[in-house]
């Protein structure tokens, strides 16, 4: 027994002051998984033991963990600088790396607003989009249309034209107003184990028409789509999908916004997804990648046409009233700008495509094991999906997570669904591993 004097302090109280998000608060308290060291492909425990990472933290660290040079460049940047105020002041890392992003995003996407996460990014967007029809004397447009099963963050123009219902229903009636919401494309009965782009589903983007039809053009500000769904459990896009959302935005002056948060960066096989799907959106959503996911920071990439309908007025107005004290902080630019150099010199941006005809035959192996009722995968991304236990929603997928984590591989759980998203800089021999670990989980089950 402990004593007033000298409380034992139990590993439960030591972590009870912090409310982690996302998470399974006490039933994580009960028993811990903690993260203390990482050095490329790997974790440490606190214990020493080495954990394969699966999904480059949280689909973050592209190019694997501790990466010298960034931990470089934003030391010297503290010593040189450590902050800079954003506002009608600006620092040199902040205009270099704009410019840097803008060499990769698709053609004609080349001004870069900067944000601390992707949920800012989604707010930031959202709000251009918005602003972006007033200045041009489109004020009526002031509906944006999301789609089911999309996670756009957890702020709440993001969590409105989400369609995540876990994630929303505390918050349902509190929602911003005038949103609507395309179907989601999962369908398992038509596509189950695809390799890569599903055949069925492209017509699903026509009920963007029935929306306008519903709405009309004149009051749509925007739709906002990840070109692939990451948190509801990685849903790939119908072939065509894209190109016919794209097609119908333009026929009716409606933006088009590709939230990147998990795509860009290289995951697909390309910079961003729109290069991959060969579609380009108006606006570019990005964050975790960016630094590497080493410093907090998300950008809004826009197509030249709307920064510059922005750039009117009197020369001495501010032209848009948005803005984070921490905007293009000189310690992220400065993780940024060393996390980009490292994508080039070491070809990361198109690894996964090199990569991806391995890495779907080893996924496409889980075929047959007891459970699984869907594989499916796109360039460094896997989603695996299983028969839920019945009445117990998740619970199977969780014992997977779990296990795989007691075996030394961390993945990533939603609902009955496992995804996978490793390091960019991973080795036949890890995805090998990777796989080998899940398949011994699932069969044990
Ligand atoms: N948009 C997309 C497409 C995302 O995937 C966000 C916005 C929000 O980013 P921030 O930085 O505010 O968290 C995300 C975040 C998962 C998982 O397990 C994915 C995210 C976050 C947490 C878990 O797939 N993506």
């Amino acid at each position: 027994m402990s004593t007033a004097a000298t409380p034992e302090v139990t590993p439960r109280n030591e972590l009870e002051a912090h409310w982690m998000p996302f998470t399974a608060n006490r039933q994580f308290k009960s028993k811990p998984r903690i993260l203390s060291k990482a050095s490329g492909m790997h974790y440490w425990t606190p214990e020493g033991r080495q954990i394969l990472d699966g999904v480059a933290g949280l689909w973050c660290v592209n190019a694997g963990h501790g990466r010298r040079e960034i931990v470089e460049a934003v030391s010297r940047q503290l010593e040189t600088m450590d902050y800079a105020p954003p506002f009608q002041m600006g620092s040199p890392p902040a205009f270099e790396l704009a410019n840097a992003i803008v060499k990769l995003t698709p053609q004609g996407l080349d001004h870069v607003f900067f944000t601390n996460s992707g949920s800012e990014s989604v707010e930031s967007a959202l709000k251009i989009a918005l602003a972006y029809h007033r200045v041009r004397g489109e004020a009526a447009r002031t509906k944006l249309i999301g789609r089911e099963r999309g996670y756009h963050g957890v702020n709440f123009g993001g969590l409105s034209v989400g369609g995540m219902s876990a994630v929303r229903k505390m918050w349902s009636g509190s929602q911003i107003p005038g949103v609507d919401h395309l179907p989601h494309t999962h369908d398992l009965a038509k596509n189950a184990f695809s390799r890569g782009e599903p055949a069925h589903g492209a017509h699903l983007a026509d009920e963007l028409e029935r929306l306008v039809a519903l709405h009309d053009a004149s009051t749509i500000a925007a739709v906002i789509v990840e070109p692939i769904a990451g948190s509801t459990g990685v849903l790939i896009p119908p072939r065509g999908y894209l190109k016919r959302l794209r097609e119908i935005c333009d026929r009716h002056g409606i933006l088009l916004i590709f939230d990147e948060v998990i795509t860009g960066f290289g995951r697909t096989g390309s910079p961003f997804a729109a290069q991959e799907f060969g579609v380009t959106p108006d606006i570019i959503t990005a964050a975790k990648g960016l630094t590497n996911g080493c410093v907090p920071m998300g950008a809004v990439i826009v197509k030249k046409g709307i920064y510059e309908a922005f750039m009117q007025g009197p020369e001495g107005s501010i032209e848009l009233a948005h803005g984070y004290t921490y905007s293009a902080h000189p310690t992220a630019c400065a993780a940024g700008l060393a996390t980009l150099a490292i994508y080039e010199r070491e070809g990361l941006l198109t690894r996964a495509k090199s990569l991806a005809g391995y890495w779907e035959d080893a996924a496409h192996s889980l075929r047959g094991l007891p459970h699984v009722i869907d594989v499916r995968n796109y360039g460094l991304i896997l989603g695996l999906e299983f028969e839920p236990l019945a009445g117990k929603p998740g619970v199977r997928a969780f014992e997977v997570y779990t296990k795989c984590f007691d075996r030394g591989l961390l993945v990533r759980q939603t609902g009955d669904i496992l995804a996978l998203s490793p390091p960019l800089i991973v080795e036949r021999t890890h995805i090998d591993q990777m796989f080998g670990i899940i398949a011994d989980v699932v069969r044990s089950l």
